[in-house]
This record gives C-alpha cells, structure tokens and sequence, in this order.
C-alpha cells in the first residue's frame, strides 16, 4: 500500500491555487502546490501582452474571503491591467504566506491514481513523484495556447509570439512590421497598442468581432469609498448574478422588440456611451430572441460605419453572427485603429491562410509580408490545460479517452472513474460565463470542504458515478439551447480548435449552480459514492 506524502495535490498556482492552499490549511490537511512558470498568477502571469487588462471592474474581479484584504488594497483603475492584477496576486500570496507550499518551474506531466491506496502519484517534470490523497486541477480554462498548424510556420525567419505566452521582458515593435493573427478578446486590447509602434500592422481577421468601449480610466475613489463601506452586501448581491459580477448594473426587464425605437435607440446610445458588458443589460432578451438580438447588433454595426471611415474596411469589420454569443470584448480605440495609414485588415474568413513562409504568409495566393509575427489565436480552452497532464485513473483509463467525445463531468468538479479528484472551474460549471474569481471562490470553498468532511468522517475516497454526469452534461446543454449560445462557432463549444469534439462546455447561471453544489454537500454528498477508508 502505498503511503500519502501529502493530503493535497494542486497543479497551477493562479487564483485557484492560491485559494486552494488558504482553505486546505484552514481545514487542518497538508497541500502542495506545482506551477509551471517561475512566479504565481496563473492567466495573468502568462498573458502581458500589450493592453491586456480584465474585463470585469477591479473592485469585483478580487478575493471577498478576507474583508481585511478587500479593504486594504487599492485599484487604480476601472479596468485593472495586467501588471496591476499581477501585483495583487503577490500580494495576497505574500500576505497570507502562500509561497511556501508552491513549487516553482515545475510542470506536472502525469497523475495516476492507485485503487488498492486510494491515493495519487503526481510526477513531475523534474522526476519528483508525490503520492497524495487528492488531486486539484487548477490548471485555467484558458492556459493552453492554440496556435494553428499553419503549413510552414517553423520557416517564418522573424520572432513569434502568442499573445497568452508573452515575453517577460515585453516586445519593441519599434520600426517593425507586424503581422497578427486574430480578432478576439485579447487581438482587440493589444492591436491599438501595437499599431501605434509598429511601422505597419497588418491583422489577419476570420470573424469580425463584436466589441463595446470599455471607458477605461482612473477609478472613481468615491464609487470605491462607497462599495468599501458595503462590500460583504455588494459581494452577496453580486453572487446572486447570473455571472456572479454586476449586481449595481441596470438591468432592463422587458424585451428590446416592445420598446419604442427612439427608446431603444437612446438606451442603447446611453450604455455604449458608458462602457462595458451593461450595455448587453439595456433589455432582456439578447441571448434569447434572435429578432431582439439582431437589434443590437445592428447598433453595433452602424457604431462601425460611423467611426470606420473606409467603407470596405468597415464592412470587413461588420460582425454577422449572434451578439454575445463569443465573449463581447471592451476595447480602448480598437475600431478607430483601422482609420490609421499603417494598418491594413485582410480577411481570411473566405480565403484561408494557407501558409507561413519565410517573410510573412500568403492567403487567397497573395503574399503579405512581415517581420514579427503574433498569434492572437486564443486557446484550448476549459479542457486543454487539464489533459496535457497523463491522468488516469481507475483500472489505469486514461481521462484523454474518458473524454473523447466530450468532457463529461459532474457539477464540473468531478468525473466518473478519476476519485478523488477535483477540478476548480472545470467544464460543466460557470467558470468562463462568470466573474472567475467569483466562481473560483465557491468551487474552492465546496472541494476543501468536501476534501475536509471526508478526512474528518474517515473515508477514503468520493468519486461520482456515469449517470450523474450524463445528466449534468445534458442538463448543461440544455441550458444552452434555450439560448443563442450555441449558434456561433466560439471556443465555448471548442470549436476554435480543429478536430475538438463540439460540446458546449460552461454552464449558465452561477446562483443557481451554486445552490445546487450546496445541496449536494447537504445531502451526504448526493451523485457521489464515498468508500470508507
Ligand atoms: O482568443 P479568441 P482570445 N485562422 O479565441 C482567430 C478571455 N480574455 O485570446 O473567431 C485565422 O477569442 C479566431 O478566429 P475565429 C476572454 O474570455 C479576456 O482573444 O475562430 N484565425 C479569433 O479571432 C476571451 O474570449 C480578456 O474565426 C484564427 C482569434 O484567433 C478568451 O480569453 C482579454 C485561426 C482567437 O480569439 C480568449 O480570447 C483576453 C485560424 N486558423 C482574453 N484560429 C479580458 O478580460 C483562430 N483564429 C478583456
């Protein structure tokens, strides 16, 4: 029998981990943490590409579970940057003497679980193996980089970056010409910023996107004076969200089909004119009625027309598929950048890039030339991170297989055949469709007392059976397709990843979600077989 090192295994100190090793040494268990990069952060540890900056306000995308800590720290902006999240990160790491129990520039390339022990081998990249009682994946849903295999990418004779996996010392663009590839969430923060330095930019675009100015500025300290003098309300009102952020928005409550359409106009105008994801709250019904939909996205397209100045650049920039159903992005100039003399868009949804030569790609037969090249081209999201590592689990079967078609999971913390181990944010749950940390708070706190309840009561191991996570996976994608989520082609349902089995992943409506998570631990833990020790 082999004999536990430890009591918890976490892989990936982000947000989740950091957590993690709060609330296991809260429930009196040893825990161990490996990371990859040589510093904490996870996301924000790896993304410092120019402009990134999260998309939710910085006095909701913090910790709650420390009001001494919430009071203390102090953003400087609506939008917190990179290096500024960064910071905070450290900081708590520092505060709450975290670094201890994290091992640093170490990857942990497999886990397997043991049956006769109920216990898990962790091996490292290193070759350290430790056996744990349990296993946390804390890896990310968006930490795997997707770089397409584009034909001839390795004869590009220029440096290549990947916007997640970015230079720590940053990049000059300096009199350079740039290539990127991409037009999401991260394209639409750093294209302003690269266009400004480089001599010529030009963006590769498959599908035009939607986005939204984020009005980005410094924080107004009166708003903060005034969530600081109410944050345990504000954080509970916020956890009672559909995405776990944005209790004080306004949220409209009829059908944008039965406003007036002076009414819906100005709504509209008013909450483009503010900034930020409110303005997918002025009516009710965007992610539900097309018809409603397609008026806002109108609006959207004839901002384009307007701020675009040549018509065919702003038609290419014209998205056409359902508003919100990718992520919307916030952008500081993004659409205005394509007014300046040394940006060139080029489409490449009709022709496709069909290869990387040595001075730059060629797409439709016409060559484009560049010095630097950056992907923009997202990630393996929600299960990539996850299935790097070898795991396997009863009778030695791989989680690679168990998921072929599909990750198929419980409450999305839990698979059948893989006992005692959890994954915080895993497909199946919130995760991406909510403020993150909210999400990773509640899936921390429910896997550490679970984790804490079994260790006091003297079992040995928990794992869910086949049943449960075929309905919770049904029940997920039925939540889904009473929206128009699943009608885009977005990383939601993996399918910016060739050959990904299109499943959609994040389940919608976090309170509801995490009062059924409550329940299940009421309930002895109801989907779940305990095996006493
Ligand atoms: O990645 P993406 P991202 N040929 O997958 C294109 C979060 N985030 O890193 O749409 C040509 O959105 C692809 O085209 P298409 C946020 O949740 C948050 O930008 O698949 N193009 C797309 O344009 C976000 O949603 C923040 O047709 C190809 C782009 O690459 C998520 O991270 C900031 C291609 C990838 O866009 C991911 O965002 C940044 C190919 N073969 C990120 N393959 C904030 O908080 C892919 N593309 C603000």
């Amino acid at each position: 029998m082999k004999r536990p090192d430890i009591d918890v295994v976490v892989v990936g100190a982000g947000f989740a981990g950091l957590y993690m090793i709060h609330r296991t040494r809260a429930e009196g268990l040893s825990v161990r943490v490996f990371e990859a990069g040589d510093d904490l952060g996870g996301t924000w540890y790896w993304n410092r590409y120019p402009g990134a900056r999260c998309d939710v306000e910085s006095v909701e995308y913090s910790y709650s579970f420390d009001d001494a800590l919430q009071q203390e720290w102090n953003w400087t902006e609506r939008y917190a940057s990179q290096p500024e999240i960064l910071d905070y990160a450290r900081h708590v790491a520092d505060r709450f003497d975290l670094r201890r129990d994290i091992t640093f520039s170490t990857r942990v390339v497999s886990a397997h679980f043991d049956e006769e022990s109920s216990t898990w081998g962790v091996t490292t990249d290193g070759g350290e193996t430790v056996v744990s009682r349990f296993l946390v994946m804390a890896t990310g849903c968006l930490s795997s980089a997707n770089i397409p295999a584009f034909p001839g990418a390795e004869t590009f004779a220029g440096p290549t970056y990947h916007t997640g996996k970015w230079p720590h010392e940053g990049v000059d663009f300096t009199g350079k010409r740039v290539g990127l590839i991409g037009t999401g969430s991260s394209a639409i923060q750093s294209i302003p910023i690269v266009a400004e330095q480089a001599e010529h930019l030009t963006v590769f675009q498959r599908t035009a996107t939607y986005s939204v100015p984020a009005r980005n500025g410094t924080i107004d300290t009166s708003y903060v004076e005034d969530v600081k003098a109410h944050y345990a309300d504000f954080r509970a009102a916020n956890r009672l969200e559909q995405g776990g952020f944005g209790s004080r928005i306004e949220r409209g409550e009829t059908s944008a089909l039965t406003a007036p359409e002076e009414e819906r106009r100005a709504e509209f105008e008013r909450r483009w004119e503010a900034g930020g994801f409110a303005f997918m709250a002025s009516f009710n019904d965007f992610l539900l009625d097309k018809g409603s939909n397609d008026l806002l996205a109108e609006f959207v397209r004839d901002k384009i027309r307007t701020i675009v100045k040549d018509p065919a650049t702003a038609e290419l920039l014209m998205p056409t598929q359902v508003i919100g159903c990718k992520r919307l992005c916030l952008d500081t100039g993004y659409y205005d950048t394509f007014n300046r003399e040394n940006v060139t868009l080029v489409d490449v949804s009709t022709t496709p890039i069909d290869r990387i030569t040595e001075t730059g790609l060629v797409t439709g037969g016409v060559a484009h030339e560049f010095d630097v090249l950056v992907y923009a081209t997202g990630f393996d999201a929600m299960t990539g991170s996850i299935l790097k590592v070898d795991i396997r689990g009863r009778g030695g079967q791989r989680l690679a297989d168990a998921w072929e078609a599909g990750p198929v999971t419980y409450l999305g913390l839990s698979t059948a055949g893989f006992p005692n181990m959890f994954m915080v944010s895993g497909p199946g749950s919130p995760s991406v469709l909510t403020n993150m940390i909210v999400s990773i708070e509640q899936h921390v706190e429910w896997i550490t007392s679970c984790i804490g309840h079994l260790s006091r009561t003297g079992f040995a191991s928990i794992e869910t059976t086949d049943d449960h996570q075929r309905e919770w996976v049904a029940h997920v994608n039925m939540i889904a397709d009473f929206t128009l989520f699943p009608r885009c082609n977005s990383w939601y349902l993996g399918a910016n990843v060739e050959g990904k089995p299109r499943v959609f992943m994040p389940l919608l409506g976090f309170p509801a979600y995490a009062e059924r998570c409550q329940q299940v631990a009421e309930t002895d833990y109801e989907g779940f077989v305990l095996t006493p020790a």
